[in-house]
């Protein structure tokens, strides 16, 4: 047509200008034609609506920040998605990218031509608007993607959300967080459920910033994070600001989607960094990794409370993890695992190692409170050097945890439940006294024990001397037979080894 306009110029003027108004009008039409198959699959996100995603296939947005998304040709791919969010002016709450993508059964998203773009405006990325998809069915896959630390999905933004996916392949973290108040729930990652190989990510979740959830406390708002070549989350490593409060909630990590077997992070479950501060670890399965399935690396103040650490999710068969339960060290201080109301303790069980470990001078006021501690295979708690650490008269020694003097029992009684004893610490200091039962023979080679059921607690003072003594009676009744054990907690929250069992009579 091009190539005939010259031949138009020639004819009369008349004529030249009708053809001129039929060929607008043409282009008109093909213009209009274009933009109404582009309404078809997007709608406008800067006024409000959602984008939504309907191929597989890569492509960049033909024009990012016009508020629709889509590539050169039509369809909305989610590398356009992202690139089309990324461009427009940020919306308050994010912009909601859904998806529709053609078919049934799993959809793989492989990305092939390098890295999705980092998000750096609010999105909520929802998976679980796949029609028919009730499990994660839309898998973003790096496996065509060659070279280190790759991401799949980036977050550089605030208050964003990612929900139901498969992440996989990735050789840096499936999911990196660098931001506050972003959340990541129902998601596989790390895995591929029902593939028959393991494509894991170096990471499953990396988190930067503050206020961030990861799971939550409904159903389907936990995260199966397994099989991945590192940690399964990591928070705050190498970072250089403090990340303050972020929550991990009701994941499974380290377990199979049905958290009844190991599909094993190769490294620790949970890492919290140095400057992981306040960190919430609630109600997660943390079991079947190869390491610890806590590591706190110089973290503080955070809240370990109602997880099970080495079992199934119900807590009643093993699911170990490799190296221990929770290892907390390098100057993380300041940590409570469990607590005293319903829920807080956590079970820290058939682990191969200690069940909770504490080292390194300046890894002090760690609370253990009222937890589960059974049927590791070494010591239940472990402070400093490896093995039972005497207690010291008067307790002037220092190093992790103090190095806090255990309880020494002096009578376990069943008939009326009651457990006597006596602690020699620092003078004129009180002291929490936690009492607890395990089942018989269940004492570890050394003759020290863990602690399997909380019977009770006592605060005790110590006289000038740095001796008290304490009686408890149990409300909770145990028989001849089964072993008591007890620790005992500073007034700093610093907590003791177990003490030596003493079989009940
Ligand atoms: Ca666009
Ligand atoms: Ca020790
Ligand atoms: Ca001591």
């Amino acid at each position: 047509m091009i190539a005939n306009l010259s031949t138009l110029q020639e004819k009369s003027p008349s004529v030249h200008k009708d053809m001129a108004w039929t060929r607008v009008i043409h282009v008109f039409g093909i213009l209009v034609l274009l933009a109404s198959l582009l309404v078809i699959n997007t709608q406008h996100a800067r006024a409000g609506g959602a984008l939504t995603v309907n191929m597989v296939n890569e492509g960049d947005d033909a024009n990012p920040g016009d508020g629709f998304c889509a590539v050169t040709g039509g369809g909305c791919s989610l590398r356009a998605a992202i690139e089309e969010v990324n461009a427009l002016p940020a919306v308050a709450g994010g912009v909601n990218v859904l998806f529709g993508l053609p078919g049934s059964g799993v959809h793989v998203i492989s990305i092939t031509s390098g890295p999705l773009p980092t998000i750096t405006n609010p999105i909520n990325l929802d998976g679980t608007s796949q029609p028919s998809c009730t499990a994660p069915c839309i898998v973003l896959s790096g496996a065509n993607l060659v070279g280190p630390n790759l991401n799949g999905l980036a977050l550089a933004t605030n208050g964003s959300t990612v929900k139901g996916f498969i992440v996989t392949s990735w050789s840096g973290h499936g999911i990196a967080v660098n931001g506050d108040q972003n959340i990541v729930q129902g998601n596989d990652i790390g895995f591929w459920p029902g593939n028959p190989s393991l494509l894991p990510n170096g990471d499953g979740i990396a988190i930067y910033g503050s206020n961030n959830l990861i799971g939550g406390g409904l159903a389907g708002q936990g995260n199966v994070i397994s099989g991945n070549t590192w940690q399964g989350i990591t928070i705050a490593n190498g970072c250089c600001s403090a990340n303050a409060s972020n929550v991990i909630q009701g994941n499974y990590i380290g377990t199979d989607a049905t958290g009844t077997s190991a599909l094993a992070n190769h490294y620790h479950g949970i890492s919290a960094f140095n400057l992981a501060n306040n960190t919430s670890i609630t109600n997660n399965v943390i079991s079947g990794n190869t390491g610890f399935g806590l590591d706190l690396y110089g973290a503080t103040g955070s809240l370990v409370r109602g997880n099970k650490i080495g079992t199934n999710a119900a807590g009643t068969a093993a699911v170990p993890n490799g190296a221990g339960g929770i290892s907390i060290e390098q100057g993380a201080n300041t940590n409570t695992i469990g607590g005293a109301a319903a829920g807080q303790p956590n079970t820290v069980s058939y682990n191969h190692g200690v069940g909770i470990k504490v080292i390194g001078a300046t890894s002090i006021n760690n609370r253990l409170q009222r937890n589960s501690i059974f049927a590791n295979t070494a010591l239940g708690i472990d402070l400093g050097h490896p093995g039972v650490t005497p207690n010291d008269a008067l307790d002037p020694d220092s190093g992790p945890n103090r190095l806090q003097n255990f309880a020494v029992l002096t009578a376990a009684r069943s008939s009326g439940h009651l457990v006597m004893g006596t602690l020699n610490s620092v003078p004129n200091h009180s002291y929490t006294i936690e009492v607890f039962v395990s089942p018989a023979g269940s004492c570890d080679p050394s003759g020290y024990g863990e602690g399997k059921k909380f019977l009770g607690a006592k605060v005790v003072t110590t006289n000038a001397a740095g001796n008290a003594s304490f009686s408890l009676t149990s409300s909770a009744a145990f028989s001849a037979g089964q072993v008591i054990t007890a620790t005992a907690t500073d007034s700093t929250g610093s907590t003791s080894e177990f003490s030596r069992c003493r079989a009940a009579n």
